[in-house]
């Protein structure tokens, strides 16, 4: 018996076609688990990669998707990652199965599936993250407050180095998903189509009239037109703030422009303070399942 995957011939070096063993084992996974949410664990799994790596600071360089130390409290306690023992525990099988991959590695992998098997732009990846102890955990607060503004965001963004337009791009992944009143305290889904990624959020953004929703939870704000959706207050400042709102607006109007430049900044996110051994030239384009 070899530990990781080692052999008498010496370690275990994956290839690409390992990772891509991986990458389709979490797509089938995601195809066979639909009794979750709106049908899949999909917008959960990308929430995991961008709370594991939205943590970066650049000036100390700690934090990021190296590391993964949301594994332990405190870290797993902080209120921002509330929800994300689903995201966690969906990827257990798929460690077991594959026990040489790190568990950096696999939820950053985990995150690039998701949004291509929800049909979304296709992100390069690339291996190279290793897991550290609890000792790394990054203190609570590094993470967006959903209840702020414009400023916040940009303070928040700007300390992982993102500019206005990455930070607008990014936001594009609130297509997916929904707000749960027991994790977060907001509550809805953003679009009619939580589990298909697409610009709809931007076009939502622009063609609705938002108003504040009247009800005893934190404040959001709900689509006059059918009152079923939310966008939260840092959604909102994407429109009143204007040099948000112009790529707001050239992301509702083309989606192609939008899923390229997501796709960039979304690899950027993910590979934030990571030290790779593989060039980014060299970087993994997995093919999505049928
Ligand atoms: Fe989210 N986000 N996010 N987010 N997020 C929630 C859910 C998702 C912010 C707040 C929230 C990004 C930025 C920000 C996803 C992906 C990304 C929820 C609801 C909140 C409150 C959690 C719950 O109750 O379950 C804030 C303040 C952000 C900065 C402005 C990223 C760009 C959009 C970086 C990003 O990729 C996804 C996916 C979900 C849905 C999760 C689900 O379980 O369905």
């Amino acid at each position: 018996f070899y530990l990781n995957g080692a052999s008498p011939k010496g370690p275990f070096v994956p290839t690409q076609a390992d990772y891509q063993k991986v990458y389709d084992a979490i797509a089938l996974r995601l195809q066979n688990e639909t009794d979750y949410d709106d049908g899949s664990y999909g917008p959960v799994l990308v929430r995991l990669a961008w709370h594991a790596s939205g943590t970066y600071d650049k000036e100390t360089g700690t934090g990021g998707s190296n590391g993964s130390t949301m594994r332990f409290a405190p870290e797993s306690d902080h209120g921002a990652n509330a929800g994300l023992k689903h995201a966690r525990d969906f990827l257990e099988p798929i460690k077991a199965q594959f026990p040489w991959i790190t568990y950096s590695d696999l939820w950053t992998l985990a995150g690039a599936c998701s949004i291509q098997e929800l049909g979304g732009p296709t992100i390069p990846w690339r291996p190279g993250r290793e897991d550290k102890d609890v000792a790394a955990c990054t203190p609570d607060g590094r993470l967006p407050d959903a209840a702020q503004g414009q400023r916040h965001i940009r303070d928040v963004f700007g300390r992982m180095g993102f500019d206005d337009r990455e930070m607008v791009a990014l936001i594009g992944a609130h297509a997916l998903g929904r707000a749960h009143s027991d994790r977060s305290g907001f509550d809805g889904p953003w679009d009619f189509s939580p589990t298909v990624f697409s610009n709809e959020f931007f076009k939502l953004l622009v063609d609705e009239k938002w108003n504040q929703k009247k009800w005893n939870g934190p404040t959001q704000f709900t689509d006059k037109t059918t009152s079923t959706l939310m966008m939260l207050p840092t959604d909102i400042a994407l429109i009143k703030d204007k040099a948000f709102k112009q790529h707001v607006d050239r992301y509702a109007k083309d989606s192609d422009v939008f899923f390229k430049e997501f796709s960039d900044v979304f690899v950027k996110l993910i590979e934030l303070g990571v030290p790779f051994q593989v060039k980014p030239e060299d970087r993994f384009v997995f093919k999505a399942s049928e």
